[in-house]
């Protein structure tokens, strides 16, 4: 099977009315023959049986499932099926062939994608599982774009009626065209207006490369290394969001398919930020939330380094973003926090932790014109979760059980 099916399989399910030739079982098995090839499916086997006084059924096995097809021959009316998991095969071709096969004077189709979504129950649900989460966030499905297991998670990117395309890995939400600049624009540019010279980016994970695109738009860039282990999540995002399209295609944009840990190392004193974009520290994530990993980005940066790392809710996950926050503050002189809020994050009060080598990140060195939503450098200070604030936040203990 395909990597880039959608669910496991697609279902066609034809009725074909005012049709002809469905009393001859012979014309029937050759008519299936004929639309398995068209459709340049592979057949295994056909069985058909001639039924009195009249009607055909018919099935094709193929090695993509299954065509078949049961006759009324005293109503003019067939019911016909197919039913494959194989994204080769050629459906319209197959029924172009069985049209002219029976020559049905009216045609209905409709389409079932078979095992599209089982963690929902329903076909046209998605229902996100954050473990941390109070709620099961459901979102309508318009279409399903993508869905595939990578070799490092599962991969789906769907259509919602209103809310745009929405990309989720190992079923949560990674963004949506609703909310999804609030993230990524207080990610970069805090940092990069923060910097007296952002020269050379890195991007940690953020495969999406919507990170870098927001990072191309300071024209102090020269260098922005994408440092990614999932080489599905760049494909699919360079196909599908024309953002992600135009970032990866700019010449100052290099592409490193790997574990960030490895790739982080061989960069020595050579970055001026970094920037964080990682899925939850569940399963492969985990191992960038730790010392062992922001000790190496420190090495990484330059004397003026920042650092800049997402680290989820105040709500859900308040025991991370402490965790995150002390192991950074144990590894760079100064760390602060800031925050965004996200409708499509369970837990909302998103938080970014911004670690630096030295200079104080809430002073805004530079003052270049940027096309963005949600960030303006004369309201720099407002991204910064004030100390008091922050001081009051992290030392509660985490408010769920
Ligand atoms: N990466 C971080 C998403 C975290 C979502 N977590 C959650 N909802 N529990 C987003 C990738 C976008 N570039």
């Amino acid at each position: 099977m395909d990597e880039t099916r959608v669910g496991v399989g697609r279902h066609i399910i034809c009725e074909f009315w005012g049709a002809s030739n469905l009393q001859d079982a012979g014309h029937t098995e050759r008519a299936l023959e004929h639309a398995v090839a068209a459709g340049k499916a592979t057949l295994i086997k056909t069985v058909v049986h001639q039924f009195s006084p009249h009607g055909v059924t018919a099935v094709a096995v193929l090695a993509e499932s299954h065509l078949s097809i049961h006759t009324w021959p005293e109503m003019g009316y067939a019911a016909v099926d197919y039913f494959t998991c194989g994204s080769h095969v050629d459906t319209d071709a197959m029924l172009g062939s069985l049209k002219e096969s029976y020559q049905p004077e009216r045609v209905e189709t409709r389409e079932l994608a078979r095992g599209a979504a089982p963690e929902s129950s329903s076909l046209a649900e998605f229902v996100e599982f954050e473990p941390a989460a109070l709620y099961r966030a459901g979102y309508e499905v318009s279409e399903v774009l993508e869905r595939r297991r990578t070799r490092f998670q599962d991969l789906m990117l769907f259509r919602h009626p209103r809310a745009g395309k929405i990309l989720a890995l190992d079923g949560i939400v990674q963004l949506t065209d609703v909310d999804t600049y609030v993230y990524h624009e207080v990610l970069t540019h805090p940092a990069l207006v923060a910097h007296p010279d952002p020269r050379h980016i890195a991007v940690v994970g953020g495969g999406d490369a919507f990170i870098v695109a927001e990072a191309l738009k300071h024209d102090s860039v020269e260098k922005v290394y994408l440092l990614e282990l999932d080489d599905d999540v760049v494909e699919v995002s360079r196909k599908h969001f024309p953002e992600a399209s135009a970032a990866l295609a700019d010449p100052r944009v290099e592409v490193h398919v790997a574990d960030a840990f490895d790739s982080i190392a061989s960069m020595r004193d050579e970055l001026d930020v970094i920037l964080v974009d990682l899925t939850d520290p569940i399963g492969q994530a985990a191992r960038l939330f730790a010392d062992p990993f922001y000790e190496r980005c420190s090495r990484a940066l330059r004397a003026d380094g920042f650092l800049v790392a997402q680290t989820e809710s105040l709500h859900f996950h308040r025991d991370t973003v402490r965790q995150c926050y002390e192991t950074l503050a144990g590894r760079f002189p100064r760390v602060d926090l800031l925050w965004g809020a996200l409708a499509t994050y369970p837990g909302s009060f998103w938080t970014m932790a911004f670690a630096s080598k030295g200079l104080d990140p809430t002073v805004a060195r530079r003052r270049p014109a940027l096309d963005t939503k949600l960030y303006d450098v004369d309201a720099h200070g407002w991204f910064f979760i004030p100390e008091p604030v922050r001081t009051k936040l992290l030392s509660a203990p985490a408010p769920l059980a």
